[in-house]
């Protein structure tokens, strides 16, 4: 019988915003009573979690006096003490309060704009204080519900603008700080820019310290977009952009549901911490998703528990998967690899084009040749399902 207890290697985390959620939703009250930031780190102290993130205002309400951002600092430091819980990422509520109505740095007022960007320099100030080296910006309002209101290329200027300020800000502190954009469809705007992860990526490419700003995907995000999650993931770490990871789940097409990990489609979890697992990604794995609202407090911590526990069976499958020898002999065999096309490697010479112009191809063979997916996916589904 395998372990599956969470340990610190695995940078399990949670925002305080996740297991801190009190079940409030468009058509209900709170079900569950607002845990202090404290509390929530005892919480997950006792799951079993690496660290606990946050938003500015998950910590420290927006009207909060300096005695009472004190008094609050002084109990969640104590509790990180205890605990040993670590603050690896922390982010600004750029969404909740009405000023960010028509979004933060793309809002159409300059000094909405401003005020953004002094609550993110605080935020920064904030979160490097108690350890954070991952800063997180997820734009929830930064779009639109009718393009009538706004130029989508002032905004995009805007949004560059508020980065590249920000970035030098970092520099200027001296902060050890990296920045993580997260992308999402739409919700709670009609429509959010830069609205997948691959989107993103090319606009970080658009600014002026792109070595310090990387994404933070999440897995509803391209799921409501109908997208293939890990292939944005993929790509992500492929440019060495991956500083940081929203593992949640649901369907796709739907509104953001925020579900335990692997909870709704469990073969795309499985090969996405599979992929995490295999190319050896080491930042945290951050749970952004929250309980069933049917639940009380002992279910909050079913759920945390369900997330970790999840990642790490699905983590033991991966290496099993790896260890098949039928399932590894089919992936070999798909390659067809005889080794004759292996001048190719190493990029393009003249001679090299000669000789492939000169090469006659099969196509039907090519053509003919089943690839034998429908086993390697039964057995995939078969392992995942245990009876292998
Ligand atoms: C959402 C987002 C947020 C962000 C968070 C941190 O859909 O509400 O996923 O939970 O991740 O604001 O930036
Ligand atoms: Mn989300
Ligand atoms: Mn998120």
């Amino acid at each position: 019988m395998s372990d599956y207890t969470p340990k610190a290697e695995h940078k399990f985390t949670f925002g305080l915003w996740t297991v801190g959620n009190i079940g409030r939703d468009p058509f209900g009250a709170p079900v569950r009573k607002q845990l202090t930031p404290a509390e929530i780190v005892y919480l997950l102290g006792e799951v079993g979690a690496y660290g606990v993130n946050f938003h500015d205002n998950d910590l420290i309400p927006i009207d909060a006096t300096s005695a009472e951002k004190d008094k609050i600092l002084r109990e969640f430091r104590t509790a990180l003490e205890k605990t040993g819980l670590k603050v690896p990422m922390a982010t600004t509520n750029l969404f909740g309060d009405p000023a960010f109505k028509d979004g933060a740095f793309t809002a159409n007022d300059p000094k909405v704009r401003a005020y953004a960007l002094q609550k993110v320099m605080q935020g920064i100030d904030l979160g490097v204080s108690l350890g954070a080296e991952v800063y997180v910006f997820w734009g929830g309002r930064e779009g639109t519900e009718t393009d009538a209101s706004k130029n989508p290329l002032d905004s995009g200027k805007y949004f560059r603008d508020a980065l590249n300020f920000l970035c030098e800000y970092v520099k200027d502190q001296g902060y050890n700080l990296r920045f993580a954009l997260e992308a999402k469809p739409n919700e709670p705007r009609g429509d959010i820019y830069l609205s997948t992860t691959g989107a993103m990526l090319g606009f970080i490419s658009t600014l002026d310290y792109p070595e310090m700003v990387g994404v933070n995907p999440e897995v509803a995000h391209e799921h409501m977009a109908g997208l293939n999650f890990l292939h944005h993931v993929a790509q992500a770490w492929d440019m060495g952009k991956l500083f940081h990871i929203d593992l949640n789940d649901q369907l796709f097409g739907r509104y953001d549901q925020d579900f335990r990990f692997g909870a709704v489609m469990l073969k795309q979890a499985f090969f996405l911490v599979k992929f995490l697992e295999d190319v050896g990604y080491t930042g945290s794995r951050h749970f952004d998703a929250h309980a069933f609202r049917s639940e009380d407090y002992e279910g909050v911590k079913d759920f945390a528990r369900g997330c970790m526990r999840t990642y790490l069976i699905l983590k033991e499958k991966a290496a099993r998967f790896n260890a098949d020898k039928e399932i590894q002999d089919l992936l070999k065999a798909a390659k067809a690899d005889d080794g004759a096309h292996h001048y190719l490697a190493g990029g393009y010479t003249r001679e090299k084009a000669q000789r492939l112009k000169a090469e006659s191809f099969d196509r039907e063979a090519m053509g003919t040749r089943g690839l034998a997916y429908e086993r390697l996916d039964q057995l995939t589904v078969e392992l995942l399902l245990g009876v292998r």
